[in-house]
């Protein structure tokens, strides 16, 4: 479990940290020149009942709200820290603001600095603080007042953390493992280590994890859960992780380290977004923002359907990122204003993994049924890969199953397709195929490629496809080609007799038939016709195709066989010249007629020629 705190700068958090823990977490040269945190600092702190949990302590200072902000994300709980003397000031507000937008509704209030001021001035400051906290997501939060000069609330305020670390519901590690990076360093002897909340899973010793941008793979030399050396760290451990086969060069803030499928970087999502109320910031049409998610920070335009969003205004949004970011469905993100810098609102990610042209949804995807289902329409013939959907809709791979069972989708191989795509595609095979046999009514069907080249769908989405037509009784499968049910080519009468005047010419000339062309010149026929007609013969069994567009009777192959197997004795063999003679025919016919008795097994060839293969005849 991980607190983290939050107030308006120099208002004592880190005091506060260390009056708990005993750990300074403002540990940089700079930081105590200044006296002001400007980097996350982390600590672990015991609670009765509770545990031992880590601290976050952020800064307070307006320049660094993107380093709160990544130090705020992953927290269960917040300790907000509002300093006596001043009240609730600016960044109180804001970090206010991004807890609520970062869906933190546990917490703690500390008013510090009490020995700095009279009873009625803190009643004041009471009041203030109590309306500033009512308006926020941390309604009902014990209000602690504390003095870490004189010693006094500490032990209240622990009281408070621990009752309020008691609401936390419990995180299952029955997830996907996720941590960003909130810092990456080099430990002698050990090598790059990174350090992040884990945000969801669990991960172990020796695991492969992915580390992106990048897709990197490395593998967990060691691990540590708020700073004990552990097997394993699960979901809300403060971790740090040493990465073999990675340079530290190649971690840092935002760098995020997965495991398992779907994980994929994007530079369009979608999201249910809303501006803050108190703003006064109305966002135009494509207006540019700072996305921050998790410890990721990119510029970004928002595009709504309204156009513009006021201040207080709720909108589905899309969402086209400068740089591509590792999001899941819902994740909270938090955007900003460039300048004046400022927090403007934020959302919840409904689509991680929007397509380019994705347009914001109608209505909020927020429920994983309901993303499901725009998901699978949206994908069309495509379909979406079962894979994918863990991240995609933000729920852990045990739950997907159940997910689609609900959504009613169809499940080809590893793909799952909406029922009104598949309605769709079997509507086009159908059409097509109609179209196919109107256009080529010799033909006694479309082979499957052509039918797929037709629907746009994956092989294997169309062989489904026909294979479920087939067993509807709608289409059928002969000699691997699709035809509409019932249908049969049937002849005309004038097709009737072209095609035995086509018989009589191959036939009578024997053993050196004429081409296509060649006969639909002498018969005065279009060369389409005679094609077809002359293919109808092929398949009837009249003629044999012996190479593309000549066609040999069956009776003249019959002699030609016959000549060979009279002329060729078992195991000699003869040279193309010595069959020349045997067969009868002119160098032009002999070779392609060859080439087809070696395909069909009537002839082997050997060193020196050919061989019969009496068994074939
Ligand atoms: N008198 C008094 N001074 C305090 C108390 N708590 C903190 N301070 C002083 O307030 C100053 C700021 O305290 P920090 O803890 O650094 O404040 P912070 O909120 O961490 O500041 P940033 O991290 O920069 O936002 C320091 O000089 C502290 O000694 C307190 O209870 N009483
Ligand atoms: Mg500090």
């Amino acid at each position: 479990m991980i607190l983290g705190t939050a107030g308006h700068v120099d208002h004592g958090k880190t005091t506060l940290v260390r009056a708990l823990t005993g750990v300074d977490t403002d540990r940089l040269p700079e930081e105590k020149r200044r006296g002001i945190t400007i980097d996350l600092g982390f600590a672990p702190l015991v609670l009765d009942g509770i545990g031992q949990i880590g601290v976050v302590d952020v800064p307070g200072h307006d320049a660094f709200v993107r380093t709160m902000l990544a130090g705020a994300t992953g927290i269960d709980l917040a300790l907000v820290v509002v300093a006596a003397d001043a009240g609730v000031m600016p960044q109180t507000r804001e970090h206010l603001a991004i807890l609520a937008l970062l869906g933190v509704r546990i917490g703690v209030v500390a008013v510090t600095k009490c020995d700095l001021v009279d009873d009625d001035w803190l009643s004041l400051v009471d009041e203030d603080v109590d309306a500033t906290i009512a308006r926020s997501s941390l309604a009902g939060a014990a209000i602690v007042h504390v003095s870490t000069i004189a010693g006094t609330g500490l032990d209240v305020l622990r009281h408070a953390l621990a009752a309020a670390a008691r609401e936390v519901p419990v995180r299952t590690s029955a997830d996907l493992f996720r941590l960003p990076v909130d810092r990456a360093f080099t430990v002698r002897g050990t090598g790059t280590v990174v350090t992040g909340t884990v945000w969801s899973g669990a991960l172990e010793r020796d695991a492969i994890v992915h580390l992106h941008p990048g897709d990197v793979p490395a593998r967990v030399r060691s691990l540590q859960a708020h700073g004990v050396a552990v097997d394993s760290v699960r979901a809300g451990d403060r971790a740090a992780i040493a990465l073999a086969g990675v340079d530290v060069n190649q971690v840092g803030r935002g760098t995020v380290l997965v495991q398992g499928d779907g994980w994929r970087m994007s530079r369009v999502i979608r999201g249910d977004v809303a501006l803050l109320g108190d703003g006064a910031t109305t966002l135009g049409p494509r207006s540019r923002v700072r996305f921050h998610l998790g410890t990721t920070e990119t510029g970004a335009r928002l595009v709504v359907r309204a156009g513009s969003l006021g201040p207080g205004d709720h909108a589905t949004a899309r969402i086209v990122l400068d740089e591509p970011v590792l999001a899941r469905a819902g994740d909270h993100f938090v955007i900003r204003a460039a300048s004046p810098v400022a927090t403007l609102g934020g959302g919840v990610v409904t689509d991680p993994h929007a397509p380019h042209r994705a347009r914001p949804w109608d209505s909020s995807a927020a429920d994983a049924q309901i993303a499901l289902d725009r998901f699978a329409r949206e994908s069309g013939a495509a379909g979406l890969a079962v894979s994918d959907l863990a991240v995609r809709l933000g729920v852990a791979p045990s739950r997907v199953a159940e997910l689609t069972a609900a959504v009613a989708l169809w499940k080809v191989g590893s793909r799952l397709l909406h029922a009104d795509a598949r309605e769709k595609l079997e509507r086009i095979a159908v059409q097509e195929l109609g179209q196919f046999h109107a256009d080529f009514p010799l033909e006694p069907g479309a082979s499957t490629q052509w039918l797929r080249s037709r629907t746009g769908a994956s092989d294997e989405v169309s062989s489904a496809i026909v294979a479920g037509l087939v067993s509807a009784g709608v289409v059928e499968l002969r000699q691997g080609l699709v035809a509409r049910a019932g249908f049969e080519v049937s002849l005309s009468t004038g097709q009737h007799a072209l095609r035995d005047q086509i018989l009589r010419a191959i036939d009578a000339a024997g053993a050196e038939p004429p081409t296509t062309e060649e006969l639909a010149l002498a018969l005065s026929a279009p060369v389409r016709i005679v094609d077809e007609l002359v293919r109808v013969l092929a398949r009837e069994g009249a003629l044999v195709t012996v190479e593309r567009d000549r066609h040999y009777s069956r009776q003249a192959l019959t002699v030609l066989l016959g000549r060979m197997s009279n002329a060729m004795t078992v195991g000699g063999e003869y040279s193309p010249s010595q069959l020349r003679e045997i067969l009868g025919v002119s160098r032009k016919y002999l070779i392609p007629l060859l080439e087809f008795c070696d395909r069909e097994g009537y002839t082997t060839r050997g060193g020196l020629g050919r061989r019969f293969v009496a068994s074939k005849l």
